[in-house]
């Protein structure tokens, strides 16, 4: 069992890398003279918790058979997986500067030029069905023992072809399959139609079959014990709000 200590100074991991997603997602945009760098601070918490405790990943050996897949499927969140890369020493804080310019590989939104990028993201609701084809694939032909994480908007959550994602992923009962909803309450024009009531996500998620769960209290240390079952988002500003999943997940710990 961790000492108090022992949580205070992973509490502070967490904290430290999530700033740090922060301050570079703001650089980024900053020096590219646009991007989205709201939509990227809002998921910083999750993100800093994902990828400090579940994310099992080579960035180094790209094409290991193994390696966990993270799909940023909020593509114009981009701001956000390009800090991530960096964080975990994918790329240089030079890289990251080049966002958006002309012959960069940080694209707007994010492209399989980036070799740990497996699909396109930006047009909303594509990630989690495509999530659902490489965990497939990872259970049924590779039998790999890699997970696969889904990084949605709440607004992105109007779109049909999550729910249809969704019901195939309890189908199969893919257990290596984990959807993190980033709950900021607004997309492109306003709030989204469900605003802050993360209980109805949760409870149209179990509707599908699919374990769900949510963080809905303020502060990273609260985000993480959902985040230990598979499942957490965040809320406005980067604060942790709620998180939830897809398939029939297992616990993180029992993976
Ligand atoms: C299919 C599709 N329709 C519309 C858009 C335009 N668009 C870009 S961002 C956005 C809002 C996204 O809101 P949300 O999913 O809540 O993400 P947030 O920025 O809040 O993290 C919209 C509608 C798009 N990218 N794709
Ligand atoms: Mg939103």
């Amino acid at each position: 069992m961790a000492t108090s200590t022992q949580t205070m100074s992973q509490t502070q991991q967490w904290h430290d890398i999530a700033q740090q997603i922060r301050v570079d997602s703001i650089r980024a945009t900053t020096e590219a003279g646009s991007g989205h760098p709201t939509s990227s601070m809002s998921a910083a918490d999750l993100a800093a918790v994902l990828i400090a405790g579940h994310l099992r990943c080579d960035f180094s050996a790209p094409g290991r058979p193994n390696n966990d897949h993270l799909i940023l499927s909020k593509g114009h969140a981009s701001p956000l997986l390009y800090a991530i890369f960096k964080a975990v020493g994918a790329i240089s804080d030079q890289e990251l500067l080049s966002l958006r310019k002309l012959g960069s590989r940080l694209e707007g939104h994010p492209t399989p030029a980036l070799p740990w990028v497996d699909v396109a993201t930006g047009s909303l609701g594509q990630g989690l069905p495509i999530g659902v084809g490489i965990a497939l694939a990872g259970k049924r032909l590779e039998q790999a023992s890699y997970r696969v994480w889904v990084i949605l908007g709440d607004s992105e959550m109007a779109e049909g072809s999550i729910w249809e994602a969704m019901g195939r992923a309890s189908d199969f009962g893919l257990d290596n399959l984990v959807a993190i909803l980033d709950v900021n309450r607004l997309g492109q024009r306003g709030p989204t139609a469900l605003g802050w009531n993360t209980a109805a996500y949760v409870a149209r998620a179990q509707g599908d079959e699919s374990r769900a769960g949510r963080c809905g209290d303020p502060g990273i240390g609260r985000l993480a014990r959902p985040a230990r079952r598979g499942i957490t988002s965040t809320g406005r500003q980067g604060r942790a709000r709620s998180l939830r999943a897809a398939g029939r997940l297992p616990c993180l710990a029992e993976l």
